[in-house]
Parts: structure tokens; C-alpha cells; sequence
């Protein structure tokens, strides 16, 4: 985003987890505090050096350990990229539980640390049921094996939770047992115009219920985020008449055992969607090749690249019940008009997507010329106001890392705030591991 600037004047490239355990020895000793990365592909400064601390980087470490296709439990080196991972298993018919459009440089270990959601979230839950085992260098140096590759193991205090979303300020993530689904035989999608976001929410009733089982991803993204999409070449998906004034789009996945019974069940649900009294949507296509498939996510993947295109992006990764998210997005845009912001001298683009299925909006505001101090002192903290006030959450999935440490009162109780000082006072009481990260 060229938002955060690193300071770091040393990166270690360790290769083993006796190496990394020997540096944070010798940090430890020293007091050198330290910034684990993985492929820096965070969102919220999670993994910058802020103050010269030096940077581990865990690139080196890439090789999977073991993989078991019967149980699909598969061991990897923190450092391996996700979608390394995904090409190892798919010879065995299995896929990652987790998907998102960094994917070819994001890596395992920092998904774990950010406790990264992405696209499958809604179909395979949390890395915080799917992660079996970890094996982590604490911030004394000593090495917490807990690399089970056991499915159920109820013996006492489940350390390994306190690693997920821990963005390194606990300790450094050097290994990983994952359980990864067998890969669905038959996948398909398909995307909806919708004249009205008030249709999302009778919309994702009528999809649930039609689809059932098969539903695998259930994706937003509004009329600003599309025509963006179209200009930077993402598309066009549906015929530009009949998508008319939409006001916003749904991408549907399904994921199945038979293209067969999934494309009855999706054709059936387009009728119904379309020739209804009162229809719910304007227009929409199935997707009828690989390529086409292809196409429609990439729509939904490319938005983040094309924010980065038209300017720079303030970027709100929020929780907010999901009949909320335009109000949000409009809440944003108005209040910049109010404020003589609006406009391509300075805001250009207010914009909402993300996992409406989840109730994970993206929210984009971008600068057309630059981060400003106005602009930042305009959206925040209004911004963490109107998600407090719906009772949402102030970063659904990229973390708190350093942009949100402020803000994480708006989300977590003033005793919650109390107990992880205490937890990171008992695992890290030097403060070298990530510092000024997570806590404010
Ligand atoms: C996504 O869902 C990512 O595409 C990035 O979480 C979100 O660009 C964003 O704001
Ligand atoms: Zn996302």
C-alpha cells in the first residue's frame, strides 16, 4: 500500500527451527526486538519494523514435512506459500481450507498469525478449527513443539489458539498441522445483478435454503466496486443493459459431489430468482466453462489490486450485521461530502465488498492523490464509531498489527483488554516479540 515504512536495518532469513529458536536466544539476550514475516502481504502493518527491530523472515523455511491423503492432515514449514501448498495436495484430491487472492505470496504461517479468513471461510470455518497443531519458538527462545496431527485432543489448555491471530507477539510460528478437505468434484458459480441491496438479505435466505449443503462461498460487492472493476478490465460478466442501475452484485460458489445435481440445483434457483413476482435480481449468469469460472472470481479477487490502481486505499476491514453493510459504506461517503472531501482532489471512491456471507465488509476509501492527515483524521475514528454502534468488529480478518492498536477498545472490553496484557506479560516480558503490534 506504501502506507507503513520499515525500519529494519537487518533481515534473517533462517532455515530451520533450531535456527530461528538460536536468534530469538540471542535477541532475548540482547533485548533486540523482533518482527516475524511471512510474505507481507498483510494489510494493517502487522509485519513492519517500526523501530529498527530486525526481521525475521520465514521465506526459507518451505518444505512440507509430511502429508497423509487418507486423514488429509498435511505438516509444512511456516514459510511455504499457500498456494504451494494447494498445488502439493491437489494431486491427492485435496484442497486448503482457506483461500485468498494473495495466495501466491501469502504464506502458511503468517495466514495462522493473522488468522487469516478469505474466500472459504463460510464453507471450512476458522483456522482456529482447521489448524490441528503448531509448532512455535517462544519468545525465550525455547521450542513449543505441539505439532499434533491428532483430530480430537481435549487435554487441558489449548495453547496453540493464543498463536492464531497472535500476529507474532507471542511467539514465532515455524510449523503447522493443517486438516485439509478432500477437493469438491464438481465446482460452479454464478453472479447476480441486484437492483436493491435490500434484496441481499432475502436473496442469501433464498440461496441457503435452495442450495443447502453445496453453497461454498456467498461474496458482495457494490456498484462502485464493479464499474471500478470493469474499468481495470475485470470483466464485463453480465450484458451492461440489463445489469441497468443494479446496485450491487453476489458472487454464489457452489462446491459438490455431482456437476450434474449442482447445476439442476443452480439453474433451478436462477429460474425461480428470475421469473419471480417480484424478482430479486436484475440479471445473472452461471458460468458455463473453467474459464468463465475463472472470470468471476477473478472480478471478486482483482478488486484489492484495482484499489491500488485508482490511488490509495484507507482500508476497513470490518464486522458489521450484514443488513448494515451499504448503510456503512454510505455513512462514509456522506460524511466526506460533508466535510468537502469528496471528490477527485481528494476522496474518489467509497466503496464496500467482502464476505457478506460472513458479514465481513471490505470497506475501500481511496485517496486519489495520496494519504493525507485530513483525510485519515475524517474517517477515523468515525469509522470504529459506526461499527461500535452496531456492535460490529473493527477488523474482521486482517488483524490489528499496527494500524488498529488504538482501536481495539472499540472491540474488546477493557477486562479483555487487561487479560491479553497479562497473557503477553507471561509468554513475552521483555516485549521483543512484534512490539507495538496487536496492544496499544
Ligand atoms: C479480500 O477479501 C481481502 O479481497 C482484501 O481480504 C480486502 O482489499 C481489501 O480490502
Ligand atoms: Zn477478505
Amino acid at each position: 500500500m506504501g502506507k507503513y515504512h520499515g525500519q529494519a536495518n537487518s533481515v534473517l532469513r533462517p532455515r530451520t527451527t533450531e535456527q530461528v529458536s538460536e536468534i530469538v536466544k540471542y535477541c532475548a539476550h540482547r533485548r533486540i526486538g523482533i518482527v516475524p514475516q511471512g510474505g507481507n502481504t498483510g494489510l494493517v502493518g502487522g509485519s513492519i519494523s517500526l523501530q529498527k527491530e530486525i526481521v525475521l523472515s520465514l521465506g526459507a523455511m518451505n518444505n512440507v514435512r509430511s502429508f497423509d491423503p487418507v486423514s488429509g492432515i498435511l505438516v509444512a514449514d511456516a514459510g511455504c506459500i499457500l498456494q504451494s501448498l494447494s498445488d502439493y495436495i491437489a494431486p491427492h484430491n485435496h484442497i486448503m481450507p482457506l483461500d485468498l487472492g494473495a495466495k501466491g505470496s501469502c504464506q502458511i504461517g503468517g495466514n495462522i498469525s493473522t488468522n487469516a479468513g478469505g474466500l472459504r471461510l463460510l464453507r471450512y470455518g476458522s483456522l482456529h478449527g482447521t489448524v490441528l497443531g503448531l509448532e512455535v519458538v517462544l519468545p525465550d527462545g525455547t521450542i513449543l513443539d505441539q505439532l499434533s496431527t491428532l483430530r480430537k485432543d481435549n487435554t487441558g489448555y489449548d495453547l496453540k489458539q493464543l498463536f492464531i491471530g497472535g500476529e507474532g507477539t507471542l511467539g514465532i510460528v515455524t510449523g503447522v498441522s493443517i486438516l485439509t478437505p478432500p477437493a469438491p468434484q464438481a465446482t460452479n458459480n454464478i453472479f447476480l445483478a441486484l437492483p436493491r441491496f435490500d434484496n441481499v438479505l432475502p436473496l442469501f435466505q433464498i440461496v441457503k435454503r435452495q442450495l443447502g449443503e453445496i453453497m461454498s462461498a456467498f461474496e458482495y460487492i457494490d456498484r462502485t466496486a464493479y464499474d471500478m472493476g470493469l474499468t481495470h478490465g475485470l470483466g464485463p460478466l453480465l450484458d451492461a443493459e440489463e445489469v441497468g442501475d443494479s446496485e450491487c452484485f453476489i458472487l454464489v460458489e457452489t462446491s459438490g459431489g455431482n456437476n450434474e445435481h449442482d447445476l439442476e440445483k443452480l439453474n433451478h434457483l436462477l429460474e425461480h430468482l428470475l421469473t419471480a413476482d417480484q424478482p430479486l435480481i436484475n440479471t445473472g449468469t452461471l458460468s458455463q466453462s473453467p474459464s468463465q469460472f475463472n472470470a468471476i472470481w477473478a472480478m471478486r479477487e482483482g478488486l484489492t489490486e484495482c484499489c491500488q490502481k485508482e490511488g490509495k486505499p484507507y482500508k476497513y476491514d470490518v464486522s458489521v450485521p450484514l443488513a448494515d453493510f451499504q448503510k456503512v459504506v454510505d455513512a462514509v461517503r456522506e460524511r466526506m461530502i460533508s466535510k468537502g472531501l469528496y471528490g477527485d482532489h481528494a476522496i474518489s471512491k467509497v466503496m464496500g465488498y467482502g464476505h457478506v456471507g460472513d458479514g465481513n465488509l471490505h470497506l475501500n476509501v481511496i485517496a486519489k492523490h495520496g494519504y493525507r492527515p485530513e483525510l485519515e483524521a475524517a474517517l477515523e475514528p468515525f469509522i470504529y464509531e459506526v461499527v461500535a454502534s452496531r456492535k460490529g468488529s473493527v477488523s474482521a480478518e486482517h488483524g490489528i498489527g499496527s494500524m488498529k492498536t488504538h482501536a481495539l477498545h472499540y472491540s474488546k472490553s477493557d477486562v479483555s483488554i487487561e487479560w491479553m496484557r497479562k497473557v503477553k506479560q507471561v509468554f513475552d516480558p521483555l516485549n521483543i516479540m512484534n512490539p507495538g503490534k496487536v496492544l496499544p
